[in-house]
């Protein structure tokens, strides 16, 4: 089948969670695939917006539906997001940053919504095991160390966001919730940027 009619279908594969079936066969996971390889984007990418910022500050998530533990959902202390990131996408995309522990506990990330998507996930990206990548589901969610952090990178984990109500722009802002094992939370607000880079580490290798 085409690229394109791939895409178009997209939604529906992966709001049955086969999102690693799409990225294998279309590559259209975290974007429109590119030929372009060039990988050092990705670095200088994340490093370019250099906010250093937003846990705390901006408490307006929405629809935070429970994961059962809490009802009233508190902000997480001691967890900060920097140099966070989407990218410009139509119908999904990635957040992308560093998250920082800073307690003395291991905490997990088990769950992220945002009012720009109908559908968010925590993947990972795995190797196929044809010589490409292909990403999924991480039902164990992100560990965040004791004084430790964890980096949400293109053609690594990263928070995939599904079903995106209109497009992301670069300039827009995208609000993201991250939910954490204790049930706090942590609010990211994340720039949307023009990015190709992100998009060939989904891709078999080609280089
Ligand atoms: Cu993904």
């Amino acid at each position: 089948m085409t690229k394109q009619n791939t895409k178009r279908k997209t939604k529906n594969y992966l709001a049955l969670g086969a999102c690693a079936l799409i990225a294998a066969t279309a590559l259209t996971g975290c974007g429109t695939s590119s030929n372009a390889a060039d990988s050092s984007a990705s670095t200088s990418a994340t490093a370019g917006g250099d906010m250093n910022m937003s846990s705390g500050s901006d408490m307006s998530m929405s629809a935070a539906p429970s994961t059962g533990s809490g009802a009233a959902a508190h902000a997480a202390q001691g967890i900060t997001v920097s140099n966070q990131w989407i990218k410009a996408e139509r119908s999904m995309t990635s957040l992308f940053g560093t998250i920082q522990n800073t307690t003395d506990q291991p905490r997990t990330i088990v769950k992220a919504t945002s009012d720009a998507a109908g559908m968010v996930q925590l993947h990972e990206t795995v190797s196929n095991g044809s010589g490409g990548m292909t990403m999924k589901e991480k039902k164990d969610g992100f560990a965040l160390p004791a004084h430790g952090s964890k980096t949400l990178e293109p053609g690594g984990d990263h928070v995939m966001l599904m079903d995106l109500h209109h497009t992301l722009k670069a300039g827009d802002t995208v609000k993201v919730t991250l939910t954490l094992d204790d049930g706090s939370t942590v609010a990211v607000t994340a720039p949307v940027k023009e990015f190709a880079g992100a998009q060939e580490s989904y891709a078999p290798s080609s280089k």
